[in-house]
């Protein structure tokens, strides 16, 4: 029984107000000049454009407390939790286009809630140089972008942490990270004691991209909800130079698509971020081009037709 496609959104949040970097606020319009739409109803997908969320402007301060701007952090994740729980409860799929990646904090805050009032199960893949799991105390540098992972599992600031209702909004246990290469100090102490589920570089290399997936897309069952919040940084810099934070040793070109390809094949993708790319370090957008093809592979691409 063939499944019914699913009825995508898309939606725009135009800031850099996490980021260490400015640009990441022309993420969503590069997606958008890269064809993401049109791509996608190729393959008989039926895509809405809502447009962008509209927000605070970035003030661009030094950290207060170990946050760097965090009423407009505020701000900006409670739109976008508003907007991802409202397209996931019109049963339709949410492409959240970032913007820097302290956005996923409302987005997934918004699929936990909506997985709490659907019975289901969700399971988050967190594919990303970064794991993203510090704190205001452990932060080499204030941006929120570095935290949301911590935030969500409860560990951040009272006004971040309670955006979807509960605290805290996800088990650390329904998080795979993919892809991990920079970690900090503290933040490492902290991934290991709440044991988060780290399939990083050097795991990749020893035992391979297929493996990798194949246990962090393990236990997906009928009622799981999956979420891809994608970095794009997740990629190696010389096929992705169009983000802030680059990092050595990512992923080929070769295997992102069996990432996405593997991801594609378990049927269960109900959401999904595009995250951290920046415009004003790419090259003729190639970096937005990439992202596309690389989500067309997300939602079922592949080179050969498969049954
Ligand atoms: B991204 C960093 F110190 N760890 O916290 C920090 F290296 O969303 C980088 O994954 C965070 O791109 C990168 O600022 C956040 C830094
Ligand atoms: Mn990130
Ligand atoms: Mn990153
Ligand atoms: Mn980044």
């Amino acid at each position: 029984l063939r499944r019914l496609a699913p009825l995508i959104s898309l939606i725009g949040a135009p800031t850099d107000i996490g980021a260490g970097a400015r640009g990441a606020s022309m993420g969503p319009e590069a997606l958008r000049v890269a064809n993401l739409q049109s791509t996608l109803e190729a393959h008989g997908l039926e895509v809405v454009d809502r447009g962008n969320l509209a927000g605070p402007r970035n003030p661009w301060l030094p950290p207060t407390e170990g946050y760097r701007h965090l009423a407009e952090v505020v701000a900006w994740n409670t739109a976008v939790h508003e907007a991802v729980h409202a397209e996931l409860g019109l049963g339709r799929l949410p492409i959240l286009l970032g913007g820097d990646h302290c956005l996923a904090i409302g987005s997934i805050s918004a699929v936990a809630r909506h997985c709490r009032e659907a019975g289901k199960k969700l399971r988050v893949l967190w594919l990303d140089a970064h794991a993203d799991f510090n704190t205001n105390v452990l932060t080499p540098t204030g941006n929120v972008h570095g935290m949301p992972v911590a935030c969500l599992c409860g560990r951040g600031p009272q006004a971040l942490i309670e955006i979807g209702g509960q605290v805290p909004a996800i088990n650390p246990k329904w998080v795979r990270q993919i892809g991990i290469r920079s970690v900090d100090a503290g933040e490492r102490r902290l991934v290991h004691e709440v044991d988060l589920e780290v399939f990083d570089m050097r795991y990749i290399d020893e035992m391979g991209m297929r493996h990798t997936m194949e246990l962090a897309l393990a236990t997906l069952d009928a009622n799981t909800h999956l979420h891809v919040s994608f970095d794009v940084d997740f990629l190696d810099p010389p096929i992705a130079p169009g983000v802030g934070t680059t990092v050595n040793g990512g992923p080929t070109y070769r295997e992102a698509q069996l990432c996405m390809e593997m991801i594609a094949d378990t049927g269960r993708l109900a959401s999904l971020d595009v995250m951290e790319l920046n415009p004003a370090f790419d090259v003729r957008n190639a970096t937005a081009v990439l992202a596309v093809d690389l989500v067309e592979s997300l939602f079922g691409k592949s080179t050969l037709m498969r049954k």
